[in-house]
Order: structure tokens, then sequence, then C-alpha cells
């Protein structure tokens, strides 16, 4: 941060949204939370959300010092707040429950922290201001609470769209490990799909991971595990009765910092408690299994492995809504398009209803699978109606 030049720049505060944002950023904004014309109080007043919103399209400005960090790789622009930092200890947020956070500093002690209203009140997309794997600068107020004064920008995330806002599941994550279950819920390879596309977008690496495996032959898992190891991903078969595959999935996680997502009743949990022992995490009864709305897992939660590396454990999700992709940027996520995409007669070929398609007659012959191309479709169709919302 030091050596940037400081300048005046305008922020925009939180408005509610109903349209899933569209804007692109070329610029990261590092600010001072310093009014430039004169104002001193740091905590911003603003009204409450509520009453902005009545404002229509109206967003409110307000002009502050900050400095520009060039960084063309991102599109939303992260606002840092400079705050005290001799007053200050960093750390580590373990779960986020609405606006307070369990944080864990850096000695390792826990403070349930608050969060600065400022932080709550800058315009952002995201559903929520502190999420878990957040690292955080926060004010202790005692021997275990404390204020979060400020997030720093995040790198790997997994996230989703969930009405019209970005819901960021986990934060600093360098994996996301897509759980899916061969029965009890049933296989959905579109979800496996559309986890692949999020994970790419938030820059972590997926490891695709099917379990249960104890509950069918394994040999009929081979065609759908060869496509995506075929495909280039990370694929591993597991079961946390049985305790097939779990070596392989304790290598692929040691020392990183690895999310797991999947349907709800999958055996995330249990497949952590059966790697980690000590964690006891609640695990769904069988007879919930044919249920629906079983969410035994209720909040994202950062666990350390005593092997190295850290896990996130989250909620099952039913849907996965993808965050601020286009239409024509789909095709891109699917890798085994690219060699045939050139052959495409109409260069914004969406490969959809055009005639003399590249990507359509591979799939006739054989060459893409049938089943991912109409998860293409699937995904194609859902972010353009998005587009027209
Ligand atoms: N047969 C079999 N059952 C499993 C396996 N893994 C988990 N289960 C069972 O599946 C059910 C759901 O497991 P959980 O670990 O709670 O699933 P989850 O993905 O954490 O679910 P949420 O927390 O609701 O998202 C439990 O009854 C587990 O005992 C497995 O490998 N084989
Ligand atoms: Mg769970
Ligand atoms: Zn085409």
């Amino acid at each position: 941060m030091s050596g940037k030049k400081k300048k005046k720049l305008r922020v925009a505060f939180r408005k509610n949204r109903q349209k899933k944002p569209r804007a692109r950023h070329a610029l990261r904004h590092v600010l001072e939370e310093q009014l430039a014309d004169g104002g001193e109080t740091p905590e911003i007043d603003l009204p409450a959300i509520e009453r902005m919103s009545g404002k229509g399209d109206l967003t409110r400005h307000r002009t502050v010092i900050g400095i520009e960090v060039g960084d063309e790789e991102h599109q939303e622009p992260t606002v840092l707040l400079d705050v005290d930092e001799s007053e200050c200890l960093r750390g580590r947020v373990l779960r986020a429950v609405g606006l307070t956070s369990m944080v864990q500093a850096e000695d390792g002690r826990q403070f349930e922290c608050t969060v600065r209203r400022i932080l709550r009140t800058l315009q952002r997309d995201e559903r929520n201001p502190v999420v878990t794997g957040d690292r955080v600068l926060f004010r202790p107020t005692g021997d275990a609470e404390g204020v979060i004064e400020r997030v720093e920008p995040r790198s790997g995330i997994l996230a989703r769209a969930s009405h019209g806002q970005e819901h960021i599941i986990a934060a600093n994550v360098d994996q996301v490990a897509i759980i899916a279950s061969v029965d009890a819920p049933p296989l959905k390879p579109s979800l496996i799909d559309r986890f692949l596309i999020s994970a790419e977008k938030g820059e972590v690496r997926p490891v695709i991971c099917i379990n249960k495996v104890d509950l069918v032959d394994v040999v009929s898992l081979e065609p759908l595990a060869g496509l995506y190891a075929q495909l280039g991903y990370e694929v591993v078969l597991t079961s946390a009765v049985s305790g097939v595959g779990l070596a392989r999935l304790k290598m692929l996680l040691q020392d990183r910092q690895t999310v797991f997502a999947g349907q709800s009743g999958v055996g995330k949990s249990a497949l952590l408690n059966a790697i980690q022992p000590g964690l006891e995490l609640r695990v769904g009864e069988v007879s919930e299994w044919s249920r629906k709305g079983r969410h035994t897992t209720r909040r994202a939660e950062l666990l350390p492995l005593d092997f190295g590396g850290w896990v996130v454990d989250t909620p099952g999700i039913r849907q996965m809504e993808l965050w601020d992709v286009m239409p024509e940027e789909v095709e891109g996520f699917f890798v085994e398009f690219r060699p045939f995409v050139p052959k495409c007669k109409f260069p914004d070929c969406s490969h959809t209803h055009e005639r003399d398609c590249g990507v359509k007659q591979a799939v006739a012959c054989g060459l893409i699978s049938r089943r991912r191309y109409e998860s293409y479709c699937r995904i194609f169709e859902d972010e353009q109606e998005q587009e027209e919302l």
C-alpha cells in the first residue's frame, strides 16, 4: 500500500439491488476512510438501507481520500479502509453468523467480533461484508470480543448468486472439493458442471469427489469419473463408510485451504470426520436422506487439519446459481469445446440454435459428451435469462 499516491475517489454506498450487476471495474481502490470535504467523523452516518432503497436508482456517493491500485485482473473494486493498525490484531474468520464473526488471532486466541458500521454501508454486491475465511484486522474490545475494522482483499473464493447478490461461501481458499454422492441424494452431474465454473471464476482449483461409493458397483461410475479426469480435473472416489479413497483425499487436502461444497446429505461433514478425528461435526441421520430440506451443517466453518491445511465445511446447497457469468462467457468454461468453436460458421455462435456449428457437430459424432453439451445449454439459457431480467 505504501508509496501509492492518495487521491480523492467517489465511493458509492450500498443500495438495494434488484438486478444482477454487470459492472466491470478495472481498478481496485484502496480507500482511506476520511471525508475529503472536511468530515472528521470516522463513522459515516447513513440512513438505514431500507430508507435508501426508496430513492429508486439513486446511489449515494461520498468523496473519500484513497489510493488506486492498478489491478486489471479483478473486476470488483475492493474497498480497503485505512485503520490505525497499532490498535488492531490480525486474524482469520472461522465462521460468520449474521454480523457476528468468530475470529482467530495469529496467536490462536479467539474473539467474537462485530463489524464496524462503515464496512456494512460501503457499496458492495456481496450479501455479507465478512465471510468465513476472511483475513481481517480487528480491534479487541475485551478478552474475547472485538470489532472488525477492515477486511483484507480476498484471493480465491467460492461464490454463487443468491437473490441478486453475490454470496461468497468461503474466501481465501485455494481449492474447492466438489462433493457429490452416487446415491442418497442421487448424483447430479449438472451441479458439478456449475461448481466447476464457479471454481474457475473464483480462481480456485476444483477437485471432484464422488462419495458413498460403497452404495454402488464402482465400475458404473467409470464413464462419469473418466470423463472429468479426461478433461483434466482431479477426481477422487470416496466412501466415508468403507474408507475407500480417504488416503488420497487427505493427500489432496494436505497443506491447502479447501472448501467442501455440494448438496445437502452427500457426506461433506462425514468425510471430514473420517479424515480428521476429533472434529465431531454433526452428520445427518440416515432416515433424513429422503426428506427434502435436511440441512445438518448450518453455517460455513473454517477448520484446521492436523496433517496440515484448513478446510471449510459448508451447508449443502440445492442449486448453484452462478454469479456474474455472461452467457457468451459460458463456452469458455467447457474446455472440451475449445477445439471446435473455431469451426462454427458464425463468429458469435452460441452453439444452441445456429446452423453449421462446430460444437454441435462434435456432439453429433461423439467427440463432446452429450451430457456436458446439454449442461452447457442449460447454463447458457439460465445466464441469458438472468441478463434479460
Ligand atoms: N453409505 C454411505 N453413507 C454416507 C457416506 N458418507 C456420509 N454418509 C451418510 O450420509 C448422511 C449425510 O452425511 P453428512 O455428512 O451429514 O452430509 P453433508 O453433506 O454434510 O450434509 P449437510 O451438512 O446437510 O450439507 C449421513 O447419514 C452419513 O452417515 C458414505 O460414504 N457412504
Ligand atoms: Mg454437513
Ligand atoms: Zn457453434
